[in-house]
């Protein structure tokens, strides 16, 4: 704090006293979750003035000047404080009302020879709280205490998350270095030189098509009863919302911040036209490319109702015992998944954790599917914003953002939860990671009939679970565990053990009644 019997500086010894009231009333503490009502100090202006010595000690800033400059910004201006480091000042102007006075007097100041710049004191944040413009409108974030966990653990760069999805927006301004890139690949020379099978795959793999092109298609929209406009065409977007909810680059000052601020997002294609439906074949094919290259989570945001594929479930028990955590989402038609199974959400396998999705209010969100015993636990899943392409020109989308409702975006954020917790403690297996999850969520009474943990994700406590060490030889059930299976031979996977058929109980409310916009796709 400036003293005016040691400072060096005359400009400044008569408005010490100021100085030391308004530092009193401006040095406040930011809480984490709270953002100030305004992004730059009402009032306030911080000059600095031009280096005139290789020291940077002496600026040329006689008293005289120094009356005539702060005269620019009203007779009742004063000086708050000294930045001796910087040669600066910070000046209370509160005669200076709007927007065009203050810019007046900042270009008048600025223009004057001994000044380097002058300018608002705008408002910066710790880093826990990202700069992101649109972080005020994902609610979901403090409904799952990710501002808590943040400031314990934000990123995961060395974790690969594979999207099974429709296409991903690879250069979106948000994605930037998030997308998974295969160093053992060398791109463009038509040959396949990790031997891994497919050739020049730098960022993933297109399993519509075969193709190493796995970015968000521009292809004709799709309408009611998958057929598709005679004309008019979109981008996809289904996969590349799902891709920002999980790792969107925070603090760029650009739109949203993901649940994992640094993470690698494998992109395969295997939701496409005519109606943003995949096929059994590429599935199986992306989770074992998924597996072989070093995926540590499948997000699967999409599911198929009916009978259960043998070969499915295969796959995604290899991918677990091959240390992959897989999350699915239990879909959208408001139903017992207990009594009418939907797949993949619905292999119960110790590892694999089925998602259903919640509002603003904590209740489960009125399209949500359910089931006590095959849905593992519930997310926020209403209006979730995130990244999507946009624009009509097919060889180069728009960066944009939307929000979109379903299980598909509730999932994504237990998949960067999950991305997280295996940054935060390596060790963890998927069966260990499920374990954790479910005891650290938010016990909430009506979600106990609708989810197998009875609670709400919450991050900063599932963080907290993951840093605990790992206990050798523990088989105990954990007090959430109702899967009720078998214990197989390999790997801690567990078989079905046969489904006990839940009803939604009659005059239970139905939540979040308000309109759900964007699609719920799956
Ligand atoms: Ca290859
Ligand atoms: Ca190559
Ligand atoms: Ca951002």
């Amino acid at each position: 704090m400036y003293n005016s019997t040691t400072s060096t500086h005359p400009t400044f010894r008569h408005w010490s006293i100021a100085a030391c009231l308004a530092i009193t009333a401006t040095v406040m503490p930011v809480e984490a979750q709270d953002r100030l009502p305004y992004n730059a100090v009402p009032g306030e202006i911080v000059i600095g003035m031009k280096r005139t010595s290789t020291s940077g000690e002496t600026a040329q800033w006689s008293p005289g000047r120094t009356v005539n400059l702060l005269s620019l910004l009203g007779d009742d201006a004063r000086v708050v404080r000294e930045i001796s480091a910087v040669d600066g000042i910070v000046v209370s102007a509160p005669s200076l009302r709007t927007e065009a006075e203050i810019n007046d007097a900042l270009g008048r100041l600025s223009a004057s020879e001994n000044i380097y710049a002058a300018e608002r004191n705008h408002v910066y944040y710790a880093s826990a709280q990202p700069a992101d413009p649109m972080l005020d409108k994902m609610w979901f974030l403090n409904k799952v205490s990710a501002f808590k966990a943040w400031d314990k653990r934000s990123k995961s760069p060395g974790i690969i998350v594979a999207v099974l999805d429709t296409g991903i927006q690879l250069d979106h301004a948000d994605l930037k270095g998030r997308i998974w890139t295969n160093i053992k690949e060398i791109p463009g020379n038509g040959k396949d030189d990790d031997g891994n099978g497919y050739i020049d795959d730098i960022h993933g793999w297109n399993f519509q098509e075969n193709n190493n092109k796995p970015g968000a298609a521009y292809r004709a929209l799709g309408l009611r009863g998958c057929k598709i406009h005679p004309t008019k065409r979109i981008y996809e977007s289904h996969g590349t919302h799902v891709a920002g909810t999980i790792g969107a680059v925070a603090n760029n000052n650009v739109g949203i911040a993901g649940i994992s601020h640094d993470v690698q997002i494998m992109a395969l294609r295997i939701l496409g036209k005519p109606c943003a439906a995949g096929t059994l074949d590429g599935i199986l094919e992306a989770v074992a490319y998924a597996t072989k290259n070093g995926a540590k989570v499948l997000n699967m945001s999409f599911v198929r109702h009916g009978s259960p594929s043998k070969l499915m479930r295969r796959e995604i028990e290899e991918a677990i015992i091959a240390g992959v955590s897989v999350v699915a989402a239990a879909g959208n038609d408001a139903t017992n998944n207990d009594q009418r199974q939907k797949y993949p959400s619905g292999y119960r396998i110790d590892g694999l954790i089925s998602v259903a999705a919640t509002g603003p209010k904590d209740t489960l969100a009125k399209f949500s599917n359910y089931g006590r015993r095959t849905v593992d636990i519930a997310a926020p899943g209403h209006e979730i914003l995130s990244t999507v392409p946009k624009g009509n020109n097919p060889s180069k989308p728009i960066s944009g953002y939307a929000s979109k409702s379903g299980t598909s975006m509730a999932t994504p954020i237990v998949t960067g939860a999950i991305a997280l917790m295996r940054a935060e403690n390596p060790a963890l297996d998927p069966v260990e990671i499920e374990k954790r999850l479910m005891r650290a969520i938010d016990p909430l009474t009506h979600l106990k009939l609708w989810v197998r943990a009875g609670g709400r994700l919450n991050l900063a406590k599932s963080l907290r679970e993951a840093a605990k060490p790992v206990k050798k030889g523990n088989t105990k059930r954990t007090q959430t565990s109702g899967k009720e299976m078998t214990q197989r031979a390999i790997g801690g996977i567990r078989i079905d053990g046969g489904a006990k058929h839940t009803h939604r109980p009659a005059g239970q409310q139905i939540p979040d009644s308000g309109n759900i916009s964007g699609k719920s796709l799956y």
